[in-house]
């Protein structure tokens, strides 16, 4: 009801950061090319095995980006889409579904929408069937004017493994896309070929696959390797054709691949058990931003998807003080370093909260007594206020102009 939309509202401004004055603005106009990394978590970045790189073009790029070294998925059972609808709405996804598929006809406020009311084109790029994730009919709401999808690609047996298109042929054939959109542009990649069960030709295996007991963990080391690739060749034809210079690049890994049922080969990788804190931590997904002219920096604010949407446009100069968010400006000063995982799990500066345990983050020992108390019930309440505005459909009655109930529809 009216009330309970009032104390979100004031939960909201009361959380709200301001921009890091020598940040804001400082991509202002420039397109904003966004990549989603299928499957693809932290945890392969930096990593070798038995001396080679799974990552080598990430560990260089990331050298020249702001590379964040904690930041979490948030996603639920919606994947991929989960991940889109987080990192451009800085809501919660749902405890159950996807809001892909239920509550695709809501009022959003999503990013792609701002950034048309602020002059940019906006396009999502994807080689699948477009109502995947229903995708076709959310993006109405998202605010994209275009979506490109499997029947702008040239998709044959040749170019094609696992669940599609090959990411390389999938970035080479999309540059052709965005040479034809007007700029600014706000462009979204979702790479496919790091999908489980992933399958790889032998040609494309640029690393040998793992020797653990299992599988899916042994494969995943190649695909990822292969995805790596193929954002190299990405970055080099960006250049070629100078879209690099005038475009910021934002890479995010979108969930988890490999799940705790593998746990026993992922501690034949990295060579520590895998406890609830380990698996929490496992959750950490790569996420960079690279602005052209500045120079890279790895930060370890704790961070999530749902940071995105107002860390980007502050960069681009766009407020967001009367947005309702649950994220917040990594780069602000003020950054509160609170990230809550859709099962409820959190993580604090000092804290990873799972499965009703609390553990020190620095240690991972458990923590004495009630230290994560205070912060179990923020953390409900984020969820709780999240699920609200999505099952009550409650941004249809938020005046965002003025940061307030518009009252004239609410009486209805
Ligand atoms: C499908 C792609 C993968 O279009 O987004 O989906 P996922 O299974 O990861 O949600
Ligand atoms: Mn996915």
């Amino acid at each position: 009801d009216g009330s309970e939309l009032t104390d979100m509202v004031n939960y909201n401004q009361a959380n709200y950061t301001e921009p890091n004055k020598d940040m804001f603005g400082i991509a202002k106009g420039k397109n904003v090319i966004m990549v989603s990394l299928e499957s693809t978590q932290a945890f392969t970045v930096n990593r070798e095995v038995d001396g080679e790189e799974i990552t080598p073009f990430l560990n260089d790029f990331i050298k020249e980006s702001f590379y964040f070294d904690n930041f979490y998925h948030q996603t639920g059972q919606g994947k991929t889409s989960d991940s889109e609808f987080i990192v451009e709405n800085s809501l919660y996804p749902l405890s159950r579904g996807a809001v892909f598929f239920t509550h695709s006809g809501n009022e959003f406020q999503a990013s792609p929408e701002i950034l048309k009311e602020n002059g940019y084109f906006t396009a999502s790029l994807h080689a699948n069937n477009k109502s995947f994730w229903n995708r076709d009919i959310m993006y109405q709401s998202l605010g994209y004017d275009r979506f490109y999808e499997i029947n702008d690609y040239e998709v044959n047996e040749d170019n094609s493994v696992g669940w599609g298109l090959k990411d390389i042929d999938f970035f080479e054939q999309s540059i052709a896309h965005l040479k034809e959109m007007p700029e600014p542009f706000y462009s979204k990649f979702i790479t496919l070929t790091n999908h489980f069960p992933f399958e790889l030709e032998e040609e494309d295996k640029l690393i040998e696959p793992l020797t653990t007991g299992s599988r899916t963990l042994n494969n995943f080391i190649p695909t990822v390797r292969y995805q790596d690739e193929a954002l190299k060749i990405f970055i080099e034809r960006l250049k070629e054709e100078g879209l690099y210079e005038n475009s910021i690049i934002i890479l995010y890994g979108d969930h988890n691949g490999i799940s705790e049922n593998h746990n026993k080969a992922m501690v034949e990788l990295l060579g520590e058990e895998v406890t609830p804190f380990v698996s929490t931590q496992l959750q950490r997904v790569p996420f960079l931003i690279h602005i052209p002219g500045m120079k890279g920096k790895t930060l370890s604010t704790v961070s999530g998807q749902m940071d995105i949407k107002p860390t980007l446009l502050h960069l681009l100069g766009i407020e967001t003080k009367n947005d309702i968010q649950f994220g917040s400006d990594l780069f602000s000063e003020k950054n509160n370093q609170f990230v809550v995982l859709r099962d409820g799990s959190f993580i604090t500066e000092e804290y990873v909260y799972t499965k009703e345990v609390c553990y020190e983050r620095a240690t991972g020992e458990v923590a004495d007594g009630n230290a994560c108390e205070p912060y179990i019930e923020q953390a409900n309440l984020e969820l709780q206020y999240s699920d609200s505005i999505i099952y009550g459909d409650l941004l249809r009655f938020y005046d965002k102009e003025n940061g307030m109930l518009d009252v004239r529809e609410d009486t209805n």
